[in-house]
Parts: C-alpha cells; sequence; structure tokens
C-alpha cells in the first residue's frame, strides 16, 4: 500500500502550486523541499516577477495565461495574501523586434486591450524611459509583477490547510518507480507514493537522469536602484517593462517596490551554465553590475540612483526555452515539471493545475503537448540546449 496518493519533491513555485492543488482535491499529499521555502538557491526569490498576457514568445501562451491570473486570484481570495498587482507592461524596441512585433502579434490574436506608444509619446507618458527614435513601446494594460516568496508561501498554506503533509529540509536521493507507484528514498526510511511529481529546478537532472543533457541551470543576477525621480518610478506610475536590446538580448524591470527601489535585470544575464546546483552561486561581481548599471543609465536614467542591492538567482533552461511538463516516458507515475527557461513564474499557479492534473488523471485539458518530452526532443535536436 503506498503511503500516499502524491508526492511532491521540490517546494519552490511549481511544486508549492502542485500541492496546493492536489491537496485541495482531496489527495493524500506530501510536499518535500530540500532546503526552505523560496530559498536563496533557486528561482523563486528576489521580490518580483513579471506578469503579462500579451506574449511575445508565443500567442499559444495566452490561453494558459489566463487561467494563471484566475488562479493567482482564487489564491489570494482563498489565503488573504496580496500576491498579484496590475501596473500594465511596456515591452519596448525596434517594431520589428521580437518583443514588439511578437506581442502584437499575440494582443491582435486575442484582442487584447494595448496601445501603440512612439518615443514622443512615451516621453511624454512614461518619462522614467528613454527610447531611441525609432523604438516603440506596447503598453499592454493587464501586465503587472507577482510576488514569488509571497505565492510560495500562500501555496504551502493552503495545502497545509487542505490536509497536505509537509517535510522541510529533507532530500530525496532516489525515485524507484514501478507498475504500482514510486519509492522515494530520503533518509533512513523510505516513501511510497503512488504519483511523484518532480519540481525541483536546477537539480530535476539529479532525480530524472534523462534530463542530464538538456536542462541547463544558469546563473541570473539582478539589482536594486535607488530613484532619481521617485514619482516617476513609483508604483502607480511606472509601469513593468521588457526592453529589447537586439542581438545582446533583452532587459527587464519594474517600478520601485516597498522602498527597495527599481528592480532590473538582463534575460539569462550571460548564460553562465552552473555546473554543481548545490554549490553556491558565484558572488555579483563587476562584470555583472556594469552590464546592469549600463543599462539602466542609458535607458531608464530617472531610475539610475545609486545601486542598493544585488542578487543572483537561477534559470533552468531547456532548448527551445519553453516548459517541460508532462510525465517521464516509460514510467506515468513520475510527472516532471519545473525547468522554466527563466519565464515560467507568471504560470506557477497554472502549472500547479495541470501538474495536478498529470498526477491525478495522467491527462489534461489545457495544451500542454508543446512542453512534452517529445516536444523537447525534436526542439533538441533543431537547436542546443542553451
Ligand atoms: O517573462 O517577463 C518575463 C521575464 C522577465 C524576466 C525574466 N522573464
Amino acid at each position: 500500500a503506498s503511503d500516499y496518493d502524491v508526492a511532491v519533491i521540490g517546494l519552490g513555485a511549481m511544486g508549492s502550486a502542485a500541492l496546493a492543488h492536489l491537496a485541495a482535491r482531496g489527495l493524500r499529499v506530501v510536499g518535500i523541499e530540500a532546503f526552505s521555502p523560496a530559498h536563496g538557491l533557486s528561482s523563486s526569490h528576489g521580490d518580483s516577477r513579471i506578469i503579462r498576457l500579451g506574449y511575445f514568445e508565443d500567442p499559444s501562451y495566452v490561453p494558459l495565461l489566463r487561467r494563471a491570473y484566475e488562479n493567482w486570484r482564487r489564491l489570494e481570495a482563498e489565503t488573504g495574501a496580496d500576491i498579484l498587482t496590475i501596473t500594465g507592461v511596456l515591452q519596448i524596441g525596434r517594431p520589428d523586434s521580437p518583443i514588439v512585433a511578437g506581442t502584437l502579434a499575440s494582443c491582435r490574436a486575442y484582442g487584447l486591450d494595448h496601445e501603440i506608444l512612439d518615443a514622443e509619446a512615451m516621453a511624454r507618458r512614461h518619462p522614467a524611459f528613454a527610447l531611441d527614435p525609432d523604438e516603440i513601446a506596447v503598453f499592454e494594460t493587464q501586465g503587472g509583477f507577482v510576488r514569488p516568496e509571497t505565492a510560495v508561501t500562500a501555496h504551502l498554506a493552503l495545502a497545509r490547510r487542505e490536509g497536505a503533509e509537509l517535510r522541510m529540509a529533507a532530500r530525496v536521493t532516489a525515485i524507484e518507480p514501478d507498475d504500482a507507484g514510486v519509492t522515494l528514498r530520503l533518509g533512513a526510511e523510505p516513501l511510497r507514493a503512488r504519483r511523484v511529481v518532480v519540481a525541483t529546478g536546477p537539480w530535476i537532472a539529479e532525480l530524472v537522469p534523462a534530463l542530464a543533457a538538456l536542462a541547463t541551470p544558469i546563473r541570473q543576477v539582478v539589482a536594486w536602484y535607488e530613484p532619481k525621480d521617485a514619482a516617476a518610478t513609483a508604483l502607480g506610475t511606472m509601469p513593468v517593462f521588457l526592453r529589447d536590446a537586439g542581438p545582446v538580448g533583452s532587459f527587464f524591470g519594474f517600478p520601485a517596490l516597498d522602498g527597495a527601489g527599481v528592480k532590473i535585470g538582463k534575460h539569462a544575464h550571460f548564460r553562465e551554465p552552473i555546473g554543481d546546483p548545490d554549490a553556491p552561486n558565484a558572488a555579483v561581481n563587476e562584470a555583472d553590475t556594469a552590464l546592469l548599471d549600463d543599462f539602466i543609465s542609458r535607458r531608464l536614467p530617472l531610475a539610475a540612483g545609486e545601486r542598493r542591492a544585488s542578487t543572483t538567482c537561477r534559470y533552468t533552461m531547456l532548448p527551445g526555452e519553453d516548459f517541460l511538463l508532462d510525465r517521464l516516458p516509460g514510467e506515468p507515475n513520475v510527472v516532471v515539471a519545473s525547468p522554466c527557461s527563466g519565464h515560467g513564474y507568471k504560470f506557477a499557479s497554472v502549472v500547479g493545475e495541470i501538474l495536478a492534473d498529470l498526477a491525478q488523471d495522467g491527462e489534461t485539458r489545457w495544451p500542454v503537448e508543446a512542453f512534452s518530452f517529445r516536444a523537447l526532443r525534436d526542439k533538441a535536436a533543431a537547436v542546443p540546449a542553451l
């Protein structure tokens, strides 16, 4: 007999959400976390994550995002936590840049509320941003941010209230699947469950060796700056933003939140692979801060006061830079999730529902074929892992 219907390993963004959805369905569930909730070694800390509906990456994400917004609001109602704030999002670049053209394609495909602002309109409406004359911004009204630590805490609180058992600072060292379920090795006492959800982010390949050559954790850096102009960078005035930077990639940022200043980062930063996920990230260095200082002084001059703080976190990248949400081929009792290629947090509330579907029923009504092992292998054949 199994001790549990479902065990969830890894209680960051995706695992905590899956645990809450499974517990709310009345299943006997246990959540197991090697460290502590939203710890600083992984991908669920740092105060804020952008959420946006007009997804430039592909319009096919929009239905999932609509559900993510609904689920974030439901989680707030169920727990009283303040998780989702709407600020609007500015997606800035040349008209033919992937961010601008892709956002417009999604907005038009789904009739999403948006405006196109040229450099002059931006100077008038959003003076914090310095645009080149040939750049424009798509302002999408539904953009905003999610508070990652608060969301993990809320999902775990909900899970606990619905009867989930939580085991913190407990490390699963192996998953042994069989026809009836899975045995998890942790400490002296193995644990039995009918199904397992593996959502261990940068540690995913440790428990799912099939991902060793496919999932690559990389080091990410963000920094907070004292605004030079408090009014222009305040929450309620300044939207969150993404900015296309041509061949070097893109930058992102947030208005000044909670007295911490304006936070910015470069998507995927220097794409530095992390060899051993147990080793702390290399500390923030001069090359890291030079990149961010240069961006903020040229592109957000009214936010470019003193750099107050900086930190590292991690993305776990996949070929094609999509997600993986699937059962392990040949092992239907093992559900694999959470390498989200650096843009997954906003989806955690719907990903939790999808993982619960896959663990409970083996299938989901949400469109996830693009996030299957088969799709991942096709992408790996076409593009390298990073
Ligand atoms: O998906 O909006 C996003 C994002 C911002 C920074 C990293 N990902």
